[in-house]
């Protein structure tokens, strides 16, 4: 298995770049937001517990969010490799995912980190909220309060992949193509 972590901020382009390399790689996708919103979509207990987070801007709890993470990946017994989308996004899911995976005989092979300046973001996700319908993208405060969780929560990860050599860091800022090609250059060395 080579299992790949997509990094960055909301709106970085993760989910974006996913469906690209997933074809290119073979990879299962797993977005945890999709997850999410399929289950808030479907009205689940799982949507009814997220919803409250999700529509604040802020991350869903730890334990709710592994949970869901690890019945995904084994839906896919026989995959060649995940491509996580979105998760880890806290220190407490990234030490759960190297245990689980390690149960599987498995580990993260590299994280690739998107890397965009804010304000640039905030406007991709305020477009995006146009169309989207997630309230999440239509409120300005919202968006900022997801740059705080991520500042707060999410970035202290980048430490802990670059301690193990894991980290690589790309220009999210290009043509969607341009920056499919600096990930799979990345991921073509590994
Ligand atoms: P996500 O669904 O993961 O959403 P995201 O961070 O907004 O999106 P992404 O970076 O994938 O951006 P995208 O490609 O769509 O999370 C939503 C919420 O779910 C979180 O706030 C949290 O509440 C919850 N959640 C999810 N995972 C969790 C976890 N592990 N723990 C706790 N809570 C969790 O791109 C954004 C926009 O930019 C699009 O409109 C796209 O078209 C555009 N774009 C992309 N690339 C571009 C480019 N190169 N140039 C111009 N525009 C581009």
């Amino acid at each position: 298995m080579i299992n790949i972590v997509l990094f960055g901020k909301p709106g970085a382009g993760k989910g974006t770049q996913a469906e690209f390399l997933k074809e290119k790689y073979k990879l299962t996708h797993i977005s945890t937001g999709d997850v999410f919103r399929f289950n808030l979509k479907n009205d689940t207990e799982l949507g009814k517990q997220a919803r409250v987070y999700m529509d604040a801007g802020d991350l869903v709890p730890d334990e709710l969010t592994t949970k869901m993470l690890i019945d995904e990946v084994n839906k896919h017994p026989d995959t060649n490799g995940v491509l996580f989308d979105g998760y880890p996004r806290t220190l407490s899911q990234a030490e759960a995912l190297d245990v689980f995976l390690e149960s599987i005989g498995s580990k993260v092979a590299a994280t690739v980190a998107l890397e965009a300046d804010d304000e640039i973001l905030i406007q991709r996700l305020l477009e995006r909220g146009k169309t989207s319908g997630r309230v999440d993208d239509q409120d300005e405060e919202k968006i900022r309060n997801r740059y705080q969780e991520y500042n707060e929560k999410t970035a202290p990860l980048m430490d802990f992949y670059k301690n193990q050599d894991k980290f690589f860091i790309v220009d999210g800022i290009g043509s969607i193509a341009e920056i499919t090609e600096r990930v799979s250059a990345v991921i073509d060395n590994l």
